[in-house]
């Protein structure tokens, strides 16, 4: 079932669940690849949130501050290709909430152990903000923080659990978001992590 945010934020509760298996089997092997990292923020702290990924592009964080790189600087490599499985899920979701033709260069995975957070923050390092972003939940549940253009807006609490997936398009999409601490549980599949997985036109 679909739950609306607001204007441009689509849950589709439960959209990944009966792939889950498969999607966490790619991800080990990805990440066998290009091994998750804890990435340094631009005001010198440490994510407790760590990152891998796969696709044409990923994520990278250094001296010289955020961008995407078809390098990983971790293993001087291209970051591993993106499994059918994974590609044709975040299109498949793109589509469900309006999107046609959702073509990801990047799919970065964020692995969160009990206590890992992400701040609040915009996702603004992509060259086209037309194109919405796909984001899958796995393992243990997280309450997400929906903002808005400005840090200061007031927050709202979204539950997310193992399956959802949301798509943030149009006018939300530099919206500022985060995610609070990851509370102690565990899940059958993931045991004491959250994995999320984020699908960007980020080239
Ligand atoms: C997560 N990850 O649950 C989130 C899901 C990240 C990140 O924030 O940058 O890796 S993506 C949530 C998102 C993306 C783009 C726009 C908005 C939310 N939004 O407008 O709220 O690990
Ligand atoms: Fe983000």
């Amino acid at each position: 079932w679909t739950e609306g945010i607001c204007d441009g934020a689509v849950v589709l509760r439960q959209f990944a669940t009966n792939t889950a298996p498969e999607l966490i089997s790619v991800i080990n092997l990805i990440t066998q690849q290009s091994p998750f990292r804890h990435m340094k923020t631009t005001g010198g702290y440490t994510m407790s949130a760590a990152l891998s990924g796969c696709g044409s592009l990923g994520w990278i964080s250094d001296h010289a501050g955020y961008r995407y790189s078809a390098i990983d600087p971790t293993t001087g490599l291209s970051w591993p290709e993106m499994p059918a499985v994974l590609f044709e899920l975040a299109q498949k979701a793109a589509a469900e909430a309006g999107y046609d033709n959702f073509t990801p260069d990047a799919c970065l995975i964020n692995r969160y152990k009990v206590g890992a957070k992400m701040s609040l923050h915009q996702d603004k390092d992509e060259q086209d903000f037309s194109a919405p972003i796909v984001s899958v939940s796995l393992g243990l549940p997280a309450t997400f923080l929906f903002g808005g253009k400005q840090r200061s807006d007031k927050t709202i609490k979204v539950p997310l659990t193992h399956g959802d997936v949301v798509v943030w398009g149009g006018e939300v999409r530099k919206n500022f978001h985060g995610i609070l601490p990851i509370k102690a549980d565990s899940h059958l599949l993931l045991g004491e992590e959250r994995i999320n997985i984020t699908f960007r036109v980020a080239g």
